[in-house]
């Protein structure tokens, strides 16, 4: 082997460099691309136009709290024209604005703040950002960075919250809010813009209140993946139709979800079982499912609407109400996966793809009234006592020695105790694993944190277990193909039209299924001698033996959790177009001295020259809401609306998805996230459909 000259190795190491770089030719080509902007921002100036057509019903609490927002309209931007000199430069003039991220980081939060960035320093480049590091710890103890241009341009189009990261810590004191305002003040604020989901947007309602009289404004931003803010007016009109990082978390999901689907039938030995985040509402699972076609998608929204009419019918018969009839259990829930997983069978597809959603407890009647009991009993415990209850008490059984405790406690003062003896049964019956996972500790907000329970591994329990059942009463079977049930006979010199009748309770369909009555060797010679195609005393032929073991199920799971990964996925075109114009509201509405809004885009789900951007009042957005065992008073989450076209759609159409036939499956390729939008519909499907 001959050495290389200099300059080879040079153009080698140069090459290896290059393909080593930190930075992908996506990353590259990501960074270099320009998201629209909706027209009205290529005007020079703008202005705040009120829209009262758009009515919220107020909540009292809301009125009482937030007096100085409260009152507030939607706003349009609209292009101002005839300022004058002053107006323009008080437009124009310096600024110093703050940003924060808030919660989890959602696909497109690098965009709100490029928006806001290039806009802030369009009128004035002079004026300031800084972005508090580590979420709202980082605006409580002032610590924080200036953007730059070179900053902002490292993460543009990217994913993640990378550049000044995020955290969970709520502002919700007084002395914490203070502090902020301190911090904000010290920096000689202008406005503060946080990016965040509903309990951060509540957060930054309570702080425009706070902040009100220090003229310091506070905008907030409707980020989350789950895509639970969504506003609409008292008569339905959609405002914000989803909030930011949902399309591109949800294409990601599909994404992977798809590929599953690509290797599940091909080898065609497993039921890929895929738990999809979304705290509560089911909105990731329900765009996964419209994008992906799988076999069995669960909507928690609906499950916690179903009625057992059987249930209920018996129990008037019998004179009374059953009220154990509304909402679905966890049993009854394995029951429909498991009628599915036969179906499938019998047309020879013992595999498949199901996704679960990762907030399916909060339907389910008999866990929710578990997590609300236990929320109650920890917040209780954490208002009275020094010591946090999963310090007090790190230990499974401590935990629940204490909830017997405290349950005596109320019983010998002669009071009805939250946690009674039928409370403790159910619970001590259910696995450790979940247990523990009712009792982990919840988040700065008091949400429960479904994503630390293992879901799918408790309702999948509960399918294997009831799948043996079926497979004893010889129900669940794998249909052969009557072709090549045909074909194996014949190889080894049988004949299949003779066999048949006595082997298959369908000996003449496209797949035929082996008799229920045949569970076993034994139970199948019984059933040849029965038929008279056996004697007592003969073997059985190789060929039937290989027959029923083709008709014998083998259950096989493989999990999988689609959470984190779709969070930090890169943003869509739709996302990328969607944050970085929520970014360029964001300056105008501060420009328009708004305070205690969320930019919104109205028209996010119709084409984007049909985008405007708005203004919605936080405040009117509030209700009381059972929070850490006390109400209190938040943003509403949007759950999966059973009456929307999106819903609709995919309840017409899930049963030709189960494939339950001898056709082929139904699964769709939605492809990889794009930034350019060229291979990629242009807004999530669910919009699409809900806005038809
Ligand atoms: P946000 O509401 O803050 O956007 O977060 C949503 C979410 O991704 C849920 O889907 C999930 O249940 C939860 O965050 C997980 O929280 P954590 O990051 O604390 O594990």
């Amino acid at each position: 082997m001959g050495s290389h000259t200099e300059m080879e190795s040079q153009a080698l190491l140069k090459a290896a460099c290059h393909a080593m770089s930190d930075d992908s030719m996506e990353t590259l080509a990501r960074r270099s691309f320009s998201p629209k902007k909706i027209e009205i921002y290529n005007d020079r100036y703008s202005s705040l136009e009120s829209r009262d057509q758009y009515h919220f019903i107020k909540d009292t609490e809301a009125e009482r709290m937030l007096p100085g927002i409260i009152n507030n309209p939607v706003q349009q931007i609209v292009a101002a024209s005839g300022l004058s000199d002053d107006e323009k430069a008080e437009f124009s003039k310096k600024r110093n604005v703050g940003v924060v991220f808030s919660g989890g980081p959602a696909p497109g939060g690098h965009n709100v703040i490029a928006g806001l960035f290039d806009e802030i320093k369009k009128y004035n480049p002079e004026s300031r950002i800084f972005g508090f590091l580590q979420g709202p710890d980082g605006l409580l103890e002032a610590r924080y960075i200036e953007i730059t241009l070179e900053l902002v341009d490292r993460y543009r189009n990217m994913g993640g919250f990378t550049m000044i990261k995020t955290g969970r810590t709520k502002i919700d004191s007084g002395e914490k809010m203070e502090k902020a305002l301190t911090t904000c003040k010290g920096l000689d604020l202008d406005a503060l813009v946080i990016i965040g989901g509903d309990d951060s947007n509540t957060n930054a309602a309570f702080l425009a209140q706070h902040f009100k009289s220090s003229g310091i404004k506070v905008i907030g931003i409707p980020k989350t993946i789950d895509g639970d803010i969504q506003v609409k007016t008292d008569d339905g009109q959609t405002l914000c139709a989803i909030s930011f990082g949902f399309h591109s978390a949800a294409r990601s999901f599909a994404r992977n979800i798809s590929n599953l689907s690509n290797d599940g039938s091909s080898d065609i030995k497993y039921w890929h079982v895929c738990k999809v985040m979304g705290r509560v509402a089911s909105h990731l699972t329900l765009e996964s499912a419209l994008q992906t076609h799988v076999n069995l998608s669960l909507i928690g929204e609906e499950l916690a609407d179903y009625i057992d009419k059987e249930r209920l019918e018996k129990a008037k018969g019998e004179g009374g109400t059953d009220y154990n009839a509304y909402g679905i259990t966890l049993r009854h829930l394995s029951r429909v996966i498991c009628d599915i997983i036969v179906r499938r069978a019998s047309f020879g597809k013992n595999y498949g793809v199901m996704i679960i959603p990762e907030g399916i407890l909060e339907f389910i009647n008999e866990i929710q009234v578990f997590i609300i009991k236990l929320n109650k009993i920890i917040a209780d415990y954490n208002n009275i006592h020094d010591l946090d209850f999963h310090r007090a008490f790190p230990g499974l059984n401590e935990k629940l020695d204490y909830l017997r405790r405290i349950s005596q406690g109320m019983i010998d003062k002669g009071e009805f105790p939250i946690w009674n003896m039928r409370d403790d049964e159910l619970f001590t019956q259910l696995p450790a694993f979940f247990k523990e996972g009712l009792l982990v500790e919840r988040d700065f907000h008091g949400n429960f944190q479904f994503s630390q329970v293992k879901t799918e591994k408790i309702v999948m329990d509960m399918v294997k277990e009831y799948l043996d059942v079926l497979k004893e009463q010889g129900v669940y079977k794998v249909g052969i193909n009557r072709e090549d049930y045909a074909t194996f006979m014949e190889a080894a010199r049988m004949d299949p039209e003779l066999y048949a009748p006595a082997l298959f309770k369908n000996p003449h369909d496209k797949y035929v299924l082996v008799k229920p009555e045949i569970i076993s060797l034994k139970t199948l010679k019984q059933a040849l001698v029965n038929d008279g195609m056996l004697d007592a005393e003969d073997e059985l032929p190789e060929a039937l033996v290989g027959i029923f073991k083709k008709s014998e199920p083998d259950f096989k799971t493989q999990t999988h959790f689609y959470g984190y990964d779709g969070r930090g996925s890169d943003p869509t075109n739709f996302d990328c177009n969607y944050t970085y114009n929520l970014g360029l509201t964001a300056f105008h509405l501060i420009a328009g001295n708004a305070t205690g809004q969320m930019a919104a885009i109205l028209n996010v789900e119709k084409d984007f020259d049909q985008w405007e951007p708005i203004g919605i009042p936080i405040a009117k957005l509030m209700h009381l809401e059972e929070r850490k065992g006390r109400l209190e008073l938040v943003i509403e989450k949007s759950i999966v609306d059973l009456q929307s076209n999106a819903f609709k759609v995919f309840k017409a159409l899930r049963e030709n998805w189960v494939a339950a036939g001898p056709g082929p499956d139904r699964f769709r390729n939605p492809g990889p996230v794009t930034f350019d939008g060229c291979t990629e519909e242009d807004r999530p499907l669910m919009l699409k459909l809900n806005s038809l």
